[in-house]
């Protein structure tokens, strides 16, 4: 069950169920208004399954808009959770490598801060790379969708966009190369009803393209991620309550090689097999 957010001819956002990969069943009529508070029922994917049931209207997805499932959801991130992400923070960094080893093997996670809900880029719209960094990069990354409880009701995919120049000059800059302008983009959609085993067979990729043309593509596997779901959930939820839950991006096993920089203009494309792909340009803010 894959639920989603959308706009359909300037309509206000709508909450629909993507039934099938044509066509989108508006939930709107059933008196769903958001996401959000459908997470907060013990079982999400029954509750879509019900309202797949009922007779309401249905869209082609060509005719509509996807936005961000985010509505109100703090975005937070996990960082140094592949092995390959901890490879290349340690060859960016000079002084402070050694603190994404300990960090990796560490008990306790990197989890950062990532987007407040109003700042997230929707599939579709552009993500930012700063005006002031040399050496920018997407993150292709799994993201967790809890809810209230602390509970994870769901996945999406998560844009990290970052600037490694700035975060391989000193660990202290973490917050300036992650946070900024179109940092994060979220979407197209959340899975529902999947568990962490089934999800750890998915397959992440990503693929950039430049004027047309490809310029780098990867793929990792989501079983790559070293630590469980539950683990990182329950970190971020220490002594710390979301009222309208949180979105964790769970971090990144693909890393361009280091010549590699984005542009204006590239299309970056993320796809996660039990989810879908999250489409975005690249523009400079
Ligand atoms: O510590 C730097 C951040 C790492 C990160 O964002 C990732 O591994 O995905
Ligand atoms: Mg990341």
């Amino acid at each position: 069950m894959k639920l989603c957010r959308f706009e359909s001819s300037g309509s206000a956002p709508c909450i629909g169920l993507i039934t099938d990969s044509n066509s989108v069943l508006d939930l709107t009529p059933a008196g769903i208004c958001e996401i959000t508070e459908l997470l907060e029922n013990d079982d999400p994917a029954d509750t879509a399954r019900k309202l797949a049931a009922r007779q309401l209207p249905k869209l082609p997805l060509g005719s509509v808009r996807l936005l961000t499932p985010v509505e109100h959801q703090e975005v937070w991130a996990a960082g140094v959770t592949y092995l390959r992400s901890k490879k290349a923070r340690m060859e960016e960094s000079d002084f402070s490598a050694s603190a994404y080893d300990r960090v990796y093997e560490a008990e306790r996670p990197e989890i950062f801060f990532k987007s407040l809900p109003e700042k997230v880029v929707s599939p579709g719209d552009s993500v930012g790379i700063r005006a002031d960094a040399k050496w920018n990069v997407p993150e292709p990354e799994l993201a967790l969708v809890i809810n209230s409880k602390g509970r994870i009701a769901g996945f999406t995919i998560g844009n990290d966009m970052s600037s490694r120049d700035i975060e391989g000059e000193n660990l202290l800059y973490l917050p300036q190369a992650k946070v900024y302008d179109r940092s994060c983009a979220v979407g197209p959609c959340i899975t529902l009803g999947t568990s962490e085993a089934e999800a750890r067979n998915w397959k992440i990729s990503i693929q950039i393209n430049r004027g047309g043309a490809s310029v780098f593509s990867g793929e990792t596997s989501v079983g790559q991620i070293k630590r469980k779901f539950e683990d990182l959930a329950d970190f971020l939820c220490r002594s710390q309550k979301f009222s309208h839950g949180a979105v964790l991006l769970t971090g990144t096993g693909v890393v361009p090689p280091d010549n590699f920089t984005l542009a204006s203009g590239d299309v970056v494309e993320i796809e996660i097999s039990g989810i879908g792909t999250l489409t975005n340009n690249v523009v400079v803010v």
